[in-house]
C-alpha cells in the first residue's frame, strides 16, 4: 500500500528477458524519474505502468523502496490501445491533424479497457486518502474510472502534449467520454494557458461543467471547474528539465573536449547547425533541412565552412506515417548530400541513432545553431536542453512558435514553421548574429531555464493537487 502513486504509460525501467528466460530490469532514466524520485522515495512510492514487453507475465517489484508495480499487455493489445488509439489516433489529433488521425472503434474499445486496467491496478496499490499522479494522453480515461473505484483518493492529471483547438477536438468520435475521464481527476494540468481554455470550453460544452476562478491558470493560480458535485482544478504547468545536472554535465572536461572533437571530425566549420529530435512527423524534421538546403542553393550559406548536423532517435517504428516520413527525411538528406557534399564532408550528417546522454550534451557544446522547429509540441525539452548546456554564452537558438516553451523562451529566433521564407531568413539571422546580441539572448534564456527547472514543476503540480508537505 503506497501514500503516493505515479501512472505512466512505461515504467521507469524496461524488462530485459535472458537467453534462459531470466527477467531483468534495466533503468531507463528519463526526466520524470529524476523530478518525482525524491518525493516517491520519502512516501513509500509505487509506479504503475507497462514493462515494455507484451505477452509476459511479470512480478510486482520493490526497488530502492519504490514499488513497480507493471500492467501487462498482450502484443494484439499493444497494437490497439498503444500504436492505434494512442500513436495513430490522439496523437495526430492532439498535434493540429498535421497528419490525418485514424479512428477505429476496435482501437477505442481497447484503449477503454486497458485504462480500466491501468485504474484497477493503481487502485490496489493505493492506501487509503493516498495521493495518485496519472501521467499523459494513453491514459486519460483513468482518472474517471479511478475516482469510481477509490473515491477516497486524491486524483492528479498532467498531459505532456498539446491538448487541441476546440474544433479539432469536436472530430473525436469519443469527445465526451474522454473530457468526462479527465473530469474524474482533482487536478488537470497542461503545458500551457491555451491547452487549459481549450479544455475548459470543452468541459462546460460537453460535459456540462460550469467554470469558475482565473481563465489561464497559471502562476500557480489554477483556475477552477465545478463537475459532478466537486472542484475540478485546472491550470498551466510548463514541464522543464534537470538544467542544473546538465548545465554541470556540460562543463566537464570530458564533455568539452567531446564536443571540440566533434568540431573537428566535422572539419573544424565556421559554424555548426544541430537539430535532435525523436523521429517524428510533428517534429518538422523535413521543413528544417529544407531551409537548410535553399539557403545552400541561393549561395547565403556555404557547405564548406556551414555544416549541419541531425540527430533522429528512432522512434514509433511500426507505425506506418513513421516509415513513410523517416523515407521522406532520407531522400532529403541524400539529395542535399548529393548536390553539395564533398568527398569526406557531407553537408548533412544524419544519425538515425540514440546517444547516451554525455554524448548528447557534446553536441549541444559543439552546436552554433540548434534548430528546433516542430509543427506542433506540448513543450520540447530539446530547446531548453541547448539552453543548459551553453554556459559560456555562446550559440543561437531558432525555435517554432508552435512549441510550448516558446512562452518562456522569448529571446530565442522565433519562427513560424510554415513560412519556409521566413525560417530560412531567420536561421540566416542567427547564423549571422552579433557576438554581444547572442550573449544578450541566451543569458535571458539561461536565467528562465535554470530557475525553472523539473523539480520546481513537480512541485508546483503537486503542490496544487495539495500532496501533504508540498511547500
Ligand atoms: C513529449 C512531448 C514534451 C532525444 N534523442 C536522444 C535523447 N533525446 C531526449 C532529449 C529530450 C527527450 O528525448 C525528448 O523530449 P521532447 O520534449 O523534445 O519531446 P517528446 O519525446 O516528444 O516528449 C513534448 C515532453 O513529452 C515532456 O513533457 O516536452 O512536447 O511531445 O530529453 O534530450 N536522449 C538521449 N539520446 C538520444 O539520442 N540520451
Amino acid at each position: 500500500m503506497s501514500d503516493f502513486i505515479v501512472v505512466a504509460n512505461r515504467l521507469p525501467v524496461d524488462l530485459v528477458v535472458g537467453e534462459d528466460g531470466s527477467q531483468s530490469w534495466k533503468r531507463s532514466p528519463g526526466g520524470l524519474v529524476t523530478a518525482l524520485e525524491p518525493m516517491l522515495h520519502g512516501r513509500d512510492g509505487a509506479w504503475v505502468g507497462w514493462a515494455g514487453m507484451s505477452d509476459v507475465d511479470v512480478e510486482p517489484e520493490v526497488q530502492d523502496g519504490l514499488l513497480l508495480y507493471p500492467v501487462p499487455l498482450s502484443e494484439h493489445e499493444v497494437n490497439e490501445y498503444y500504436e492505434g488509439f494512442s500513436n495513430a489516433t490522439l496523437w495526430p489529433l492532439y498535434h493540429d491533424v498535421v497528419a490525418p488521425p485514424v479512428f477505429h472503434r476496435s482501437w477505442w474499445h481497447t484503449y477503454v479497457q486497458i485504462n480500466q486496467r491501468f485504474a484497477e491496478a493503481a487502485a490496489k496499490v493505493a492506501a487509503p486518502g493516498a495521493t495518485v499522479w496519472i501521467q499523459d494522453y494513453q491514459l486519460q480515461l483513468v482518472p474517471g474510472q479511478l475516482r469510481e473505484l477509490r473515491p477516497d483518493l486524491r486524483i492528479g492529471f498532467f498531459l505532456h502534449i498539446p491538448f487541441p483547438p476546440t474544433e479539432l477536438f469536436m472530430q473525436l468520435p469519443w469527445r465526451t467520454q474522454i473530457v468526462q475521464g479527465l473530469l474524474g481527476a482533482d487536478l488537470v494540468g497542461f503545458h500551457t494557458p491555451g491547452g487549459v481554455r481549450n479544455f475548459r470550453w470543452l468541459a462546460a460544452h460537453l460535459a456540462g461543467s460550469r467554470l469558475s476562478g482565473s481563465t489561464t491558470g497559471t502562476g500557480g493560480r489554477p483556475g477552477e471547474i465545478a463537475y459532478d458535485g466537486r472542484t475540478v482544478k485546472v491550470g498551466a504547468f510548463p514541464i522543464s528539465i534537470d538544467s542544473t545536472a546538465l548545465d554541470k554535465l556540460a562543463k566537464t572536461p570530458a564533455v568539452r573536449a567531446r564536443a571540440a572533437q566533434i568540431r573537428d571530425d566535422l572539419g573544424n566549420p565556421k559554424r555548426v547547425v544541430l537539430g535532435v529530435d525523436r523521429l517524428d512527423y510533428t517534429k518538422g524534421i523535413n521543413l528544417r533541412l529544407h531551409a537548410f538546403h535553399e539557403l545552400l542553393m541561393d549561395g547565403r550559406i556555404d557547405a564548406s565552412d556551414t555544416v549541419m548536423v541531425q540527430l533522429a532517435t528512432p522512434s514509433r517504428e511500426r507505425v506506418e506515417h513513421y516509415q513513410q516520413m523517416r523515407d521522406d527525411i532520407e531522400l532529403t538528406v541524400g539529395r542535399m548530400n548529393g548536390e553539395f557534399a564533398r568527398v569526406g564532408h557531407p553537408a548533412v550528417h544524419y544519425l538515425h541513432q540514440s546517444l547516451p546522454r554525455d554524448e548528447l550534451a557534446a553536441f549541444f557544446v559543439a552546436a552554433d545553431v540548434m534548430l528546433v522547429t516542430p509543427l506542433r509540441d506540448g513543450m520540447n525539452l530539446v530547446a531548453k536542453e541547448y539552453v543548459a548546456c551553453k554556459f559560456d554564452l555562446s550559440g543561437a537558438l531558432v525555435l517554432s512558435e508552435f512549441a510550448g516553451a516558446a512562452i518562456e523562451l522569448k529571446d530565442a529566433y522565433l519562427v513560424n514553421p510554415h513560412d519556409l521564407d521566413g525560417v530560412k531568413n531567420t536561421l540566416y539571422e542567427a547564423l549571422t548574429m552579433l557576438p554581444e546580441d547572442g550573449r544578450r539572448r541566451m543569458r535571458a534564456m539561461r536565467r528562465q531555464v535554470l530557475i525553472h527547472d523539473v523539480d520546481r514543476w513537480a512541485r508546483s503540480f503537486l503542490h496544487a493537487l495539495g500532496l501533504p508537505g508540498q511547500r
